[in-house]
C-alpha cells in the first residue's frame, strides 16, 4: 500500500523524483512511481490516479507542465505539484501554479523534489502522530546544519 504516488510526466523528470525518494525513503514512507504524461498518455494518467490508493500525489513535469492540474482533476486528494527547469522555466512554474479555481494544486518551487516530499509527509502526518516527531527532528537537522556551517564559515574566514 502506497501512502505516496509519485507521477513524472517522462523518464527525464527521475533526477527531480530521486530527491523526492530520498525524502520519502528517509521517513519511511511507502511510495509508488510512475511515468505517465498529459498530453502524451492521458488515460494512462487517469487510470494511475483512479486505481491509486495513495494519500497524497506528487506530479513532476516540465515545458508546459499540465500532468499536476490533470492529476488533480481526477482526484480530491492532495495533489503537489514540482515544475522541472528547462530553457524557459517559468513555462513549468507557471503551468503549475496558475491553476483555475477550484481545482487547486500545492506547488513547490522548480525542481525541489524535496520539499514536495516534505510536504507529502507533513499532510500525512495529520493522520500519523509518528511522522510529526520525526519532522520536528528533521527541522532540527536542518538548524544543527546551518549552526555547523556558520562555524565552520567563521573558522575559514576569521582566522
Ligand atoms: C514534460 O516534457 C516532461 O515532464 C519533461 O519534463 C519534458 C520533456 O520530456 P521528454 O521530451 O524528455 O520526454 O512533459
Amino acid at each position: 500500500m502506497s501512502k505516496v504516488s509519485i507521477i513524472m510526466g517522462s523518464k527525464s523528470d527521475l533526477k527531480v523524483a530521486e530527491k523526492a525518494i530520498a525524502i520519502l525513503d528517509k521517513f519511511g514512507v511507502q511510495f509508488d512511481i510512475n511515468v505517465a504524461s498529459a498530453h502524451r498518455t492521458p488515460a494512462r494518467v487517469e487510470e494511475l490516479v483512479k486505481d491509486s490508493d495513495a494519500d497524497v500525489f506528487i506530479a513532476i513535469a516540465g515545458l508546459s507542465a499540465a500532468l499536476p492540474g490533470v492529476v488533480a482533476s481526477f482526484t480530491v486528494k492532495p495533489v503537489i505539484g514540482v515544475p522541472v527547469s528547462g530553457a524557459v522555466n517559468f513555462d513549468a512554474l507557471l503551468s503549475v501554479v496558475q491553476m483555475p479555481p477550484g481545482i487547486p494544486v500545492a506547488a513547490v518551487g522548480l525542481d525541489r523534489g524535496d520539499n514536495a516530499a516534505v510536504l507529502a509527509v507533513e499532510m500525512l502526518s495529520i493522520k500519523d502522530e509518528s511522522l510529526v516527531g520525526k519532522l520536528l527532528d528533521y527541522r532540527a537537522e536542518q538548524a544543527a546544519k546551518v549552526l555547523a556551517d556558520s562555524e565552520e564559515v567563521r573558522a575559514n574566514v576569521l582566522n
